[in-house]
C-alpha cells in the first residue's frame, strides 16, 4: 500500500481503549493528511511504502494534543488584578468594582480583528510549541455583536497562519456588561435575538457556551440562550458550578451539552445527570489554582459513574493565565487526583469528545487525521509529571 509519508520505530499510544498502552514498535501511515494505518509494524498492510520515512527512534507517540477549552483571543491582560487579588482582594469583588472579565471587555472592544489575531498568536505559539494540533477558542469579551463577531473571526483566522484546527464557541453570555447592569434579562435577550443569529448566520461558531453563575446568568437565562442555540442547529456547552453550586451540570446536561466546565461545586446528582447525558466534564485547575479555591471538583463521583473526564487551560486574562496544557495535565494530578491516564485521555481522546470532533481526531486510528505528537520521554508518565521541560520532539498537523 503507497502512502504520501510514514513514522516509523514508534511507541505508539494510540489512545483507543480503556488504557493508555503502548505498542512498541509501531507505525503510522499517512495519505491525503489521514491516519491510513496506525499500529505495530509487524501488522501494518502488506507493501507499506512511502516516499518519505521518517524513523522516530523508538520515541512515544501519541495523538496531538486538543485544548477544549480557551479563552485565547482577547486584548489586554490583567496583571493588576492579579497583584490585587494576591493582597486579599476576592474575584468577585472585584468584578464588581469593574475589574474582571468587564475589563477585558473594554481593551478587546478597542481592538481590531488583525490586533486579536496578532495579540493571540503569542499564546497559540505557545500550546503549538506543547504539541497542541486543536484548540477550542470562544468569544465573550465583546459582549456586543461587532466584537463577538471580531473575537471569532479572529479565531477563525488562526488556522490560516498557522498549522492548528481552531473549534469556536459563541460566549456571549459570558458576562453582563456595563451597559445592562441594571436590566440583565435585557442583556440575555440581546445575546438571543441579535448576537447570537448574527454569529450563526455567518457561521463563525461550532457551539455555544455560557457563565452560569451567581455574578453571571442564571438557569432560567441560560435556557433562553440554549434554546436559541437550539433553534440554529449549534451544540451547547457550559461553565458550570465553578464558584458555587448553581445546578449547572444539571442544567447542561439536560440540553445533552457536549461539555460542563468547571464543576468545583458539581452536586452527586449533578454528577448522575452529566453520566446519564454522556456530557464531557472538562476540568480546569488553572483557574482553581489561580482563584486559590480549595472545594475540588468531585472527580472520585465522576469517575465512579464514567463521566467522560477532559483536562484543558481555560486560558484566559482573569482567572487562569495559563497556556501550557502540559501544566494543566501535572494540576489536574496534584490538586484533582485525576491518574497519569485519565489525564493524558483528558487532552487527547475526551477532549475532542467534548467539542465533538472524535470523529476526526483525538486518538490515532484510520481514517482520522494524522495529527501527532513525538515525545522525548521514555514513557507515558513524563508527559504529566515534567513541570516546565520542553518535551515535544516533532509536531505533525494533518500529516505534515
Ligand atoms: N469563568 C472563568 O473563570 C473565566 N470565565 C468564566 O466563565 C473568567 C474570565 C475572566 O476573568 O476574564
Ligand atoms: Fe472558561
Amino acid at each position: 500500500m503507497h502512502c504520501d509519508r510514514l513514522w516509523t520505530h514508534a511507541r505508539l499510544a494510540t489512545m483507543v481503549g480503556r488504557s493508555v498502552s503502548v505498542i512498541e514498535d509501531g507505525v503510522v501511515a499517512c495519505l491525503d493528511g489521514r491516519i491510513a494505518y496506525a499500529g505495530p509494524q509487524a501488522d501494518a498492510p502488506a507493501g507499506l511504502d512511502a516516499a518519505d520515512v521518517i524513523d522516530c527512534g523508538g520515541r512515544l507517540v501519541t495523538p496531538g494534543l486538543v485544548d477544549c477549552h480557551t479563552h485565547l483571543v482577547h486584548a489586554g491582560h490583567r496583571a493588576q488584578e492579579f497583584q490585587r487579588r494576591l493582597a486579599g482582594e476576592m474575584y468577585q469583588s472585584i468584578a464588581a468594582s469593574g475589574g474582571g472579565i468587564v475589563s477585558t471587555v473594554n481593551a478587546t472592544r478597542a481592538a481590531t480583528v488583525d490586533d486579536l489575531v496578532e495579540a493571540t498568536l503569542l499564546r497559540l505559539d505557545a500550546l503549538i510549541a506543547e504539541g497542541v494540533t486543536t484548540v477550542e477558542v470562544k468569544s465573550g469579551y465583546g459582549l456586543e455583536t461587532r466584537t463577538e463577531l471580531n473575537q471569532l473571526r479572529a479565531a477563525r483566522r488562526l488556522s490560516k497562519v498557522r498549522p492548528i484546527d481552531v473549534v469556536t464557541t459563541f460566549l456571549g453570555a459570558h458576562a453582563v456588561p456595563p451597559e445592562f447592569q441594571q436590566d440583565r434579562d435585557a442583556y440575555v435577550d440581546r445575546v438571543c435575538t441579535e448576537q447570537l443569529p448574527a454569529v450563526a448566520g455567518a457561521g463563525l461558531a461550532n457551539a455555544v457556551d455560557a457563565y452560569c453563575e451567581g455574578i453571571a446568568f442564571t438557569p432560567v437565562q441560560i435556557t433562553r440562550v440554549f434554546d436559541a442555540a437550539r433553534r440554529h442547529g449549534l451544540p451547547v456547552k457550559l461553565h458550570a458550578d465553578q464558584l458555587s453550586d448553581g445546578g449547572g451540570a444539571a442544567l447542561a446536561a439536560r440540553y445533552g451539552a457536549l461539555s460542563a466546565d468547571h464543576l468545583e461545586y458539581t452536586s452527586t446528582e449533578g454528577v448522575d445527570a452529566l453520566a446519564r447525558a454522556g456530557t464531557v466534564a472538562v476540568l480546569l485547575p488553572g483557574a482553581y489554582l489561580m482563584l486559590r479555591e480549595t472545594q475540588r471538583p468531585p472527580i472520585e463521583a465522576l469517575r465512579a459513574r464514567e463521566v467522560p473526564l477532559a483536562v484543558a487551560t481555560d486560558a484566559n486574562p482573569g482567572t487562569s493565565p495559563l497556556t501550557s496544557l502540559l501544566t494543566a495535565m501535572h494540576l489536574a494530578a496534584v490538586q484533582f487526583g485525576m491518574t497519569v491516564e485519565e489525564c493524558i485521555f483528558g487532552v487527547t481522546r475526551e477532549a475532542a469528545r467534548a467539542l465533538g470532533r472524535l470523529d476526526t481526531v483525538g486518538t490515532l486510528e484510520r481514517g482520522k487525521w494524522c495529527d501527532l505528537a513525538v515525545w522525548n520521554v521514555a514513557e507515558p508518565a513524563e508527559l504529566v509529571y515534567w513541570l516546565g521541560l520542553p518535551r515535544l520532539h516533532a509536531r505533525v498537523w494533518r500529516g505534515r
